[in-house]
């Protein structure tokens, strides 16, 4: 965890959040009122970040606080090496940890979440994540590895064998390194011994997330094993779904916050917003958590739902996050509090997205698109736009390039995504906002990002080159005539909020 070098200092008076700590800590934390040594690990989730434990694992501990007899309980899992201090704060704490609530006007509540009842590390014992998910006790095997984390081959679609890791995973099925190659050979296991398969659930922001990791799964289960895969595709429910709750990176003042204010000891809370949603397709391979009765909406088909999410909310911190870094902002709230950065944003909202979305039941959208300024508005979130811009070239294909296409298509506009392709251009060029301070980029294609965008005073088309990224956007002249005027304009003035008047303004 970024900033993370510093651990809260325990006073000598201070608490340390673990089991045997529980009845001292003080009521506001709201620790569990549910036994949790009668938790079984129903669930197996990999990718233990801030996003599951503010989401899915907080959705856990409200159904068991509604319903102590519930057993459903959840064992992390982390598969690569790069988890190994949430491993180890997690062991330490007895794997509870403090969601810590901040409202938009201040108020903040906290809760100690105690649905986590384990942790394994699929790096260094890649025999027991096989063996936990091969378990009868193993229902849901859920997943938050990010967008890059399907391996897919995006100018195909495909499963990408280009991944040194995916051909280690054929050639060594029982120390898999990509998560594919785990849920194979779990599910093999549940095969031979004749077990009902367990459900795959993805809470990744991906359109038809369940569909995608159906797709990448079986292409991998049918190079291990053509039969498996055929047992896999009838037995394994893979339920799509929109999951949606803003959670920044944590910061040292977040422990902070909790030893101040509680005398407590959290290594590694987390800090959300208030907001929660999740929308599951009721499918499932066998039982699953009545986790309705903690606010989840099931529904037949999540399309529309996750269609409204992904090109609102995620493109609009796109959207933000590029232009804004240029601009010289630091965090969501403060772009969105800047009315030409608002107003930026409500152009994209309704001229472009809106036009390419579904209806969708019991949702009025003008009234989503205030709720998110308002929710991106909140001061007390601080969600830097460094972790909005990171892994852009896995986020933008999912989030905004659809959007784009669909207007091509559609004759609809398309001069607000244009700009902020432009944005990102210059952004992957330079590496500094337009002051030429230096911005931090973290991103699997950063290098291929900056050769490309490097070449742009010479060919002005030169970053689309990136073909995994923008497959043939190039090609369409609507967009190349508007997206080389901006990319012109941008480097001749270095003056991204005149651009940004004038697509309002066209
Ligand atoms: C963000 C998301 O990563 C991003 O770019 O848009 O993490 C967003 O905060 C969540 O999807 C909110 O549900």
């Amino acid at each position: 965890m970024p900033n993370h070098s510093e651990s809260p200092k325990a006073a000598s008076s201070s608490i340390s959040l673990n089991q045997a700590n529980l009845s001292r800590l003080s009521p506001d934390l709201n620790p569990p009122t549910y036994d949790r040594k009668a938790l079984k690990p129903r669930i197996v989730h990999v990718g233990v970040g801030g996003f599951h434990r503010s989401h899915e694992a907080f959705y856990t501990d409200e159904l068991l606080r509604q319903n102590p007899s519930c057993d459903w309980g959840i064992c992390g899992v982390g598969l690569r090496e790069a988890d190994t201090r949430i491993a180890e704060v997690l062991k330490r704490q007895d794997h509870l940890y403090t969601l810590i609530v901040r409202r938009p006007d201040g108020k903040v509540e906290s809760r100690v979440i105690g649905s986590i009842m384990g942790f394994l590390q699929g790096w260094s014992d890649p025999e027991a994540v096989i063996n936990q998910m091969a378990d009868p006790v193993t229902e849901i095997v859920s997943l938050t590895i990010t967008e890059g984390g399907y391996n897919v081959d995006t100018a195909t679609g495909e499963f990408n064998w280009n991944n040194p890791d995916a051909v280690h995973d054929l050639e060594h099925p029982q120390t898999p390194k990509l998560v594919f190659g785990f849920l194979t050979a779990a599910l093999q296991q549940r095969r031979a011994k004749n077990l009902p398969a367990f459900t795959i659930q993805s809470c990744d922001n991906i359109q038809h997330n369940g569909n995608l990791t159906r797709k990448m799964l079986l292409a991998f289960a049918e190079r291990q094993d053509p039969e498996l895969a055929n047992w896999i595709d009838t037995h394994v429910a893979f339920p799509n779904a929109m999951v949606d709750r803003i959670t920044p990176v944590t910061t040292a003042a977040d422990s902070n916050h909790l030893l101040e204010r509680y005398g407590v000891v959290d290594e590694w809370p987390v800090t959300c917003e208030p907001f929660c949603q999740w929308v599951i397709e009721d499918q499932f391979s066998s039982e699953r958590p009545a986790w309705e009765a903690a606010g989840t909406q099931f529904v037949p088909d999540v399309t529309p739902y996750e269609k409204m999410k992904l090109r609102l909310l995620n493109a609009g911190h796109s959207v933000l996050g590029l232009l804004g870094s240029l601009h010289g902002f630091d965090t969501i709230d403060e772009a969105v509090n800047d009315s030409l950065f608002a107003e930026y944003l409500r152009g994209f909202m309704d001229i472009e997205a809106t036009p390419t979305l579904d209806r969708v039941e019991g949702i009025e959208l003008s009234g989503y698109k205030s709720t998110l300024i308002e929710r991106f508005g909140n001061p007390n979130i601080q969600d830097r736009l460094s972790r909005i811009c990171l892994e852009s070239s896995a986020k933008l294909p999912v989030f905004l390039i659809p959007t784009l296409r669909d207007n091509l298509d559609s004759g609809g506009s398309i001069k607000f995504a244009t700009l902020l392709l432009v944005a990102w251009c210059y952004y992957s060029d330079q590496q500094t906002d337009l002051e030429g301070n230096g911005l931090e980029i973290i991103d699997g294609l950063k290098e291929p990002l900056h050769r490309a965008a490097a070449g742009t005073r010479q060919e002005p088309l030169s970053f689309l080159e990136v073909k995994p990224v923008f497959g043939d956007l190039a090609c369409d002249d609507r967009f190349t005539s508007q997206y080389i005027a901006m990319v012109e304009a941008l480097y001749e003035t270095n003056d991204i909020a005149s651009l940004m008047k004038t697509v309002i303004a066209d």
